[in-house]
């Protein structure tokens, strides 16, 4: 649920936040406002917080006005979404480039964001098995635009076959793939982005899987 608090050093600013309630648990805080985006530039945070849509697992996605020193008007409106050990991640972002998935030619940039427009008013589909569908819209011209349904799976980076769990399934896998890599010269393993696979990209994707399990732990 999304709820307004007040107390003393709550400002208008950081007042909202989006909470997780389970069954016989306690009540979990999720995201709140004013808080740093993972993975966008420093003092990039969530400025306002839309109603969040919840699955089975605990995981929130929600639309967000984004505010910091890089935010433009273009580029201030994102859906966000939990992973199964509670890392958030930027789904989609407006103003950014999305490149459809063996299409050709230049990126389209999203126009906006919207929650699949099904399942009822407010919309929204996130699945048990962790699959977010979204709508986004690209402007074509001035005045016209495309859209489309989309579906994202948010996981932890040592989630990799995104089963929502970090196991000895992610290991073999991340191996599997990084023979691949070195054998075909492509660059899906680098873990380190340092734009070649090598054998500090095994040791970084370890270093995240063992801090995902203490971490997924605690969710
Ligand atoms: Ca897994
Ligand atoms: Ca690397």
């Amino acid at each position: 649920m999304l709820a307004i608090i007040t107390g003393e050093a709550v400002t208008a600013a950081d007042n909202a936040g989006i909470w997780v309630f389970t069954p016989g648990g306690s009540p979990r805080l999720v995201v709140r406002e004013n808080q740093q985006v993972p993975g966008l530039g420093p003092g990039t945070v969530l400025g306002s917080l839309g109603e969040p849509v919840v699955n089975a697992r605990g995981q929130v996605a929600f639309l967000a006005r984004l505010r910091g020193p890089d935010v433009t008007p273009a580029t201030s409106r994102a859906l966000l979404a939990t992973d199964t050990c509670g890392g958030l991640h930027v789904v989609a972002r407006t103003g950014t480039a999305f490149a459809l998935p063996g299409e050709g030619g230049p990126p389209r940039v999203i126009a906006s964001i919207s929650l699949a427009p099904v399942g009822g008013i407010g919309g929204g589909i996130f699945s048990s098995a962790g699959a977010l569908a979204y709508h986004l819209e690209f402007r074509a011209t001035a005045t016209t635009f495309t859209d489309g349904l989309f579906a994202a799976i948010p996981h932890h980076a040592a989630d990799v076959n995104a089963d929502g769990a970090i196991a000895t399934a992610d290991i073999s896998g991340f191996l599997v793939a990084w023979f691949a890599d070195l054998a075909g010269g492509t660059l899906i393993t680098d873990f380190d982005l340092s734009g070649a696979v090598t054998s500090a990209d095994v040791s970084a994707f370890l270093s995240a899987w063992f801090s995902g399990i203490i971490q997924c732990q605690g969710s």
